[in-house]
């Protein structure tokens, strides 16, 4: 067992292997979660957290590896979260970012954690906002979380940024895609990278032209710009850092940055409630009792409406 209130305070002060034994708690969704989570609490709310979503192979990793280094060139600290939705295995499909950011894994500013999430209760709406939140805590001003696009965990880790950033890439018929998997709705800032490709401008101006469509914004409203990239090179990385800030700074002026960070730990606090739900259910099927209320309701002496009150009763009660 850790000693939580140790590894918290060793995560504050940026001890790396501390930030990744919190990480490791979250991922094994530890009985000590708790501890550490209470523990956290009081430290966490300052980090600006960015999302990175776009079909495999887009430049996620390779955008996030750019944006780390502009960051830190900006002194910021950063922390990059890969998630993987798809695999019950961290490590395994997320390998190849670790060589991609592999120039910043010596930079003691920066902390790179790939987590899977698949297999988990909850999933990625359950495990991905307290890794930002042990981030968070460790200091990390910015973080930037990227997750493999697989439809509906897109627009769940949409719901967890503060800034949604959609990666396309030119010639993939990604436009069509995008429309069909409902990312003109999740993005704040879109980015077409490999723009060292043909099609790069034929893709932006789709793009826009798309996310003008049935336009219902209000003078004021955000209108996601979309920016061209080459992450490989490093080039267009100073517009997307400026696509960000505005979004920010826009975000802070009308309230929406708080009413963002409300919602999302609205929905933490469901999940978890949820989770916490449905294990004591089982519990209950495990000690029988539903199969008590079941034997009743077949045999004609108690109505399945009393039975489910009696089900739930026995989950809230702690009995
Ligand atoms: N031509 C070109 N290739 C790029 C660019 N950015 C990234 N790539 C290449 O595209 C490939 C995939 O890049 P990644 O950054 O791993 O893409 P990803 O979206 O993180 O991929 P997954 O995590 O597997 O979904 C790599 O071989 C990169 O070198 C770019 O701007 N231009
Ligand atoms: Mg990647």
């Amino acid at each position: 067992m850790a000693d939580v209130a140790a590894l918290v305070e060793s995560a504050r002060q940026g001890a790396p292997r501390a930030v990744a034994r919190l990480i490791s708690l979250v991922e094994g969704a530890s009985p000590q979660l708790r501890e550490a989570m209470a523990a956290i609490a009081p430290h966490c709310g300052n980090a600006y957290v960015v999302g990175l979503t776009g079909s495999p192979g887009v430049g996620k990793s390779t955008t996030t590896s750019a944006l780390v280094s502009a960051y830190r060139a900006q002194g910021k600290r950063v922390g990059v979260l890969a998630v993987d939705p798809s695999s019950p295995f961290s490590g395994g499909a997320l390998l190849g970012d670790r060589v991609r950011m592999g120039e910043h894994a010596s930079d003691p500013g920066v902390y790179i954690r790939s987590m899977a999430t698949r297999g988990h209760l909850g999933g990625l709406a359950w495990a991905a906002p307290q890794a930002i939140r042990v981030l968070d805590a460790a200091g990390c001003e910015v973080i930037l979380v990227e997750t493999v696009g697989v439809g509906q965990s897109e627009v769940e880790i949409a719901a967890q940024a503060d800034t949604s950033v959609v990666l396309l890439a030119p010639g993939m018929g990604d436009g069509i895609q995008a429309a069909k998997a409902g990312i003109l709705e999740i993005g704040d800032v879109y980015v077409v990278n490999k723009a060292d490709r043909d099609g790069a401008d034929a893709t932006v101006r789709e793009l826009n032209h798309m996310l003008g469509l049935g336009e219902a914004r209000q003078p004021g409203d955000w209108r996601p710009p979309v920016v061209k990239t080459v992450a490989a090179r490093a080039e267009g990385v100073e517009e997307m850092i400026a696509a960000l800030d505005k979004h920010r700074g826009w975000m802070d002026e009308r309230g929406v940055l708080a009413e963002r960070r409300a919602a999302r730990a609205a929905k933490e606090i469901e999940t978890i409630a949820v989770t916490a739900l449905r294990r004591r259910m089982g519990e209950l099927r495990g000690g029988k009792r539903l199969d008590a209320l079941a034997a009743r309701v077949a045999g004609g002496t108690l109505d399945p409406y009393t039975a489910a009150d009696e089900l739930v009763e026995g989950v809230t009660e702690g009995g």
